[in-house]
């Protein structure tokens, strides 16, 4: 996911993009042809916010931002595909998201209405539904959300609603728990409407409503409408009540203006309407109620006290009827006297009771589809299914964001600007005021244009787009990012998407992903890109086969114990690691690991650890310490580790390097790198063309056959750790990578000549096992620690005319042979007890007689069995599970 440029990166940051530069690195020695692109979030309030506070020109914020940042992702090694840089706010980009828009316009699926709408006081603007938190306050100001009635632009991400749920389940590459957001964030309800009737002598009027629970229709004893319903009108009134009905709607209605999601449930107030039960004719009271939402279902609903808590709530709370007139509609299933009724609100499902008419008796799953079927036939009602997904309002009354190519005229109306005339360009003389409505308003040249229709005087549209609309794309642009003439070419798009891995933070799991996924939908269907030359294939609309959430970063915190207040950094001794002081109080802090703040002096800077430690130590700490999607506790003392284990494979470098150069011919050595690379860049053009990933790249250049025992054993170590840490990059679980190869370090310094007094330095030279041990470990750790992979696999190759990139050396490739232990334990018993044991090769496990051989003339053998028995006969050979003998 690309950030957005607020000008520094932030340890969160620095997590995510080293997970996905170690995952790119990987991928391109598998031998893929891997883009690894970056691009900016650039629109958005932070920049206009700065415009005002700080007299800057959004533009030149941003593009500073943008140059700071990007020097900060070369310090901590990321290798982006700059050539393929996406801008969201330059108008090479935003041309075509207004382009886009234009072709969702054209579709029916951009529209205009007036809308009760968030209004964030603080920011000045219209927030989505999405950017207003459970407190009713907005995610990016924190102000509490007001309601207003604006004329707004929306998206109809609804007529998508179906795909977007279904498809969910092709996405096997996706963590569950974010599908599961996805699916309760669309609220898929299935359930039926009925109508209610109130008849006046002039008219009638139908009052819909939507039910999840059709078989408590029997239980209905009022209903409630939103305070937004057009039953709410002189018209429909009893004169007595109207104004009295209208000063309540209109208090609720303020009050839901400043408290937006602090709605009691009980507030209602009979409007002195009846309707008419449809099935049963009795006259059912109408209140209006705070609890009903006017834009989810039909806006009304019927009120069943028996089995629905919330009505129970409301009818004991606005005394519409006493608690034994209740009237109970369904009973359990399995009848126990004691707890029958006994919560007084039955909400599950179960049997409908005599009072239900025909369907008595009937369970209510039975008599759901009795009562709705019949209702289909008489009229009075059907089977519905609700959506809580809203359309996608994306209006906002801000400059820095793309304009809506829209222009208004008095004869005409709204006229869309002709793609020709792309891009609308945002003016750049403007002043940041920060009240009221978008500074685009005041720029009267800009504003003011024809009619492209009647040629008529005009105004544009002075809306912008949320910059969700700019970031449900922009992996799209990546395929493309030059081009001129359309938002992407459809080849190149179709042979790159669907991205093979999305990398970003679960706070995007409801909107950014939701929104690019509509998007890619809407652009495969009007044809503007086609994964597998047809279309019916499913999932090809999908933007994102695999996705990793990459946790929090949490800084280390210390509270005092006594009052609990966060402690700044030189409030604390240190000098014992282990043992932190609060320095004025003499006692030990409270510590614990909480998400970065100010506030609470934890926050890391990375720019501070890279100096410190050095940018391979902080990504291996970062890939180390905790897997990719939990949290990671920041803690300097676990990059020192890192720090050590990294001089410690130096060290195993040194050792070969100081005897290739002082030994190793320099013919021999020249000659096997030519032959070597010469195989390399074969493979490597043979599989980027392909696309596979495996193919064998490196024999290593010695005789298996004549290797002695123990370096047999470090062979298959060395094959063990390859097929487990490659394992671990697929998987992503870097951690156990690290592991594996600190392992792999631990045996190889075990084995280095130098750890043996009395070896010469030129054993080193003899023992090739423990250079290409250490050429594996090398390469294998370099996509997580770049620099000193590069710098380590140089010393390397000293001896060569022409050293490559560790980057351009094929990944190791197991010997998958040799990964079993090449000999198993056999365990010999004399008469019954266990003498002694010897170790059989793996290879002659079959072969009883060659077994018994060896038994015969290990020394062990010849001196047991050779007591005992003259005939030096084996009775019985067992072979046990785990390859035992
Ligand atoms: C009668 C009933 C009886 C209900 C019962 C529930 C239990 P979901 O699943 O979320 O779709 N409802 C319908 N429209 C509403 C609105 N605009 N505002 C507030 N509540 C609304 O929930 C559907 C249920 O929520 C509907 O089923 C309705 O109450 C209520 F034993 O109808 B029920
Ligand atoms: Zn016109």
């Amino acid at each position: 996911m690309f950030p957005y440029p607020s000008g520094m990166l932030h340890m969160g940051h620095v997590r995510v993009y080293t997970i996905s530069d170690t995952l790119a690195r990987f991928r391109k020695m598998l031998g893929y042809d891997v883009i690894h692109p970056m691009g900016w979030d650039a629109f958005g309030l932070p920049a206009e916010n700065a415009a005002m506070e700080r007299g800057i020109h959004p533009v030149d914020w941003t593009i500073s931002n943008i140059s700071s940042m990007k020097k900060q992702m070369e310090r901590i090694l990321a290798d982006f595909d700059w050539d393929r840089e996406v801008t969201t706010c330059n108008p090479d980009y935003y041309k075509w998201t207004q382009y886009l828009f234009l072709q969702m316009y054209k579709a029916r699926l951009a529209y205009q209405k007036e809308a009760i709408v968030n209004w964030d006081p603080v920011d000045q603007t219209v927030l989505a539904n999405e950017q207003v938190d459970s407190d009713g306050r907005s995610w990016r100001s924190g102000a509490k959300v007001e309601r207003r009635k604006l004329k707004q632009w929306f998206f109809k991400i609804t007529n998508f609603a179906e795909s977007l749920l279904n498809d969910l389940d092709l996405l096997d590459k996706w963590p569950d728990h974010v599908k599961q957001m996805q699916r309760n964030w669309i609220g898929k309800s299935k359930g039926a409407e009925f109508d209610f009737i109130v008849a006046s002598k002039k008219s009638e009027f139908i009052v819909k409503v939507f039910t999840s629970r059709p078989d408590t229709i029997f239980g209905v004893q009022y209903l409630a409408i939103s305070i937004d319903h057009p039953l709410l009108s002189e018209k429909w009134l009893p004169q007595n009540n109207c104004s009295h009905v209208l000063q309540f709607v209109e208090k609720i209605r303020q009050q839901q203006l400043f408290e937006l999601n602090d709605v009691n449930i009980g507030q209602g107030m009979h409007t002195g309407v009846f309707a008419k039960h449809p099935i049963t004719g009795i006259s059912i009271p109408i209140y209006v109620a705070s609890y009903v939402v006017p834009d989810y279902g039909t806006g009304a609903v019927m009120g069943v006290p028996a089995h629905d808590e919330r009505d129970w709530e409301f009818v004991k709370v606005n005394h519409i009827i006493s608690e034994e007139n209740i009237k109970r509609v369904i009973i359990p299933l399995i009848q126990d006297n004691t707890t029958l009724y006994s919560n007084k609100v039955f909400t599950s499902r179960g049997i409908l009771t005599a009072e239900c008419g025909q369907y008595a008796g009937l369970s209510s799953d039975d008599a759901e589809k009795a009562i709705v079927e019949d209702a289909q036939k008489t009229g009075y009602g059907r089977w519905s299914v609700q959506y809580r997904l809203r359309d996608w309002l994306i209006s906002r009354q801000r400059y820095w964001g793309t304009p809506i190519p829209v222009i208004h005229c008095a004869k005409c109306d709204v006229v869309p600007v002709p793609e020709s005339e792309l891009p609308i360009l945002l003016p750049t003389n403007v002043t940041f005021s920060g009240r009221g409505g978008s500074p685009l308003k005041q720029v009267q040249e800009w504003l003011n244009c024809k009619c492209p229709k009647c040629q008529g005087p005009a105004l544009r549209d002075t809306d912008t787009m949320d910059t969700f609309v700019d970031s449900s794309w922009y992996f799209m642009r990546y395929a493309d990012s030059k081009n001129s003439n359309q938002p992407f070419c459809s080849k190149k798009a179709s042979n790159l998407l669907p991205v093979d891995v999305y990398i970003g933070g679960i706070e995007h799991a409801n909107l950014h992903l939701l929104y690019s996924r509509f998007f890619t939908k809407f652009m495969f269907k009007q044809g503007m890109y086609n994964l597998k030359g047809d279309t019916t294939e499913p999932g090809q609309d999908e933007p994102f086969k695999q996705l990793v959430t990459q946790g929090m970063v949490h800084g280390k915190t210390f509270k005092d114990p006594i009052s609990g207040r966060f402690l700044k950094p030189d409030e604390v001794d240190l000098s014992d690691p282990n043992k932190p002081i609060q320095i004025s109080t003499g006692i030990t802090p409270v510590l614990s690991f909480e998400k970065m703040s100010k506030s609470k002096y934890n926050g890391v800077d990375p720019e501070t650890t890279i100096n410190n430690y050095g940018a391979d130590a902080t990504r291996l700490h970062i890939l180390f310490k905790a897997p990719v999607s939990e949290v990671l506790e920041w803690e300097d003392a676990s990059i020192i580790g890192m720090q050590r284990w990294i001089a410690r494979v130096w060290r195993l470098v040194e050792n070969i390097s100081e005897n290739i150069s002082e030994n190793v011919s320099e013919n021999v050595s020249e000659n096997v790198s030519e032959n070597f690379s010469e195989n390399v860049s074969e493979k490597v053009s043979e599989k980027i063309s392909e696309k596979v990933p495996s193919a064998s790249n490196y024999s290593p250049n010695f005789d298996l056959s004549i290797l002695s025992k123990k370096d047999k054993e470090t062979y298959r170590i060395i094959n063990v750790t390859i097929k487990e840490v490659t394992a671990d990059y697929k998987n992503s679980t870097f951690n156990t990578a690290v592991s594996s190869l600190i392992k792999l370090t631990n045996h190889l310094t075990s084995i280095s000549p130098l750890q043996n007094d009395n070896a010469s330095k030129n054993s080193i030279v003899d023992s090739p096992i423990y250079e290409y041990g250490v050429k594996t470990l090398v390469k294998m750790m370099s996509p997580m620690a770049p620099s000193i992979g590069e710098e380590l696999w140089e010393i390397l190759n000293q001896g060569k005319q022409h050293t490559t990139s560790v980057f351009e050396e094929l990944w190791p490739e197991v010997d998958t042979e040799c990964l079993n232990a090449n000999e198993v334990t056999c365990v010999v018993q004399i008469n019954g007890k266990m003498r002694f044991s010897i170790m059989i090769p793996s290879t002659i496990l079959q072969d009883n007689l060659s077994i018994e051989k060896l038994i015969l003339e290990s020394e062990n053998g010849k001196k047991w069995i050779g007591k005992v028995n003259a005939d030096k006969k084996i009775k019985k050979i067992i072979h046990a599970s785990g390859g035992k003998i």
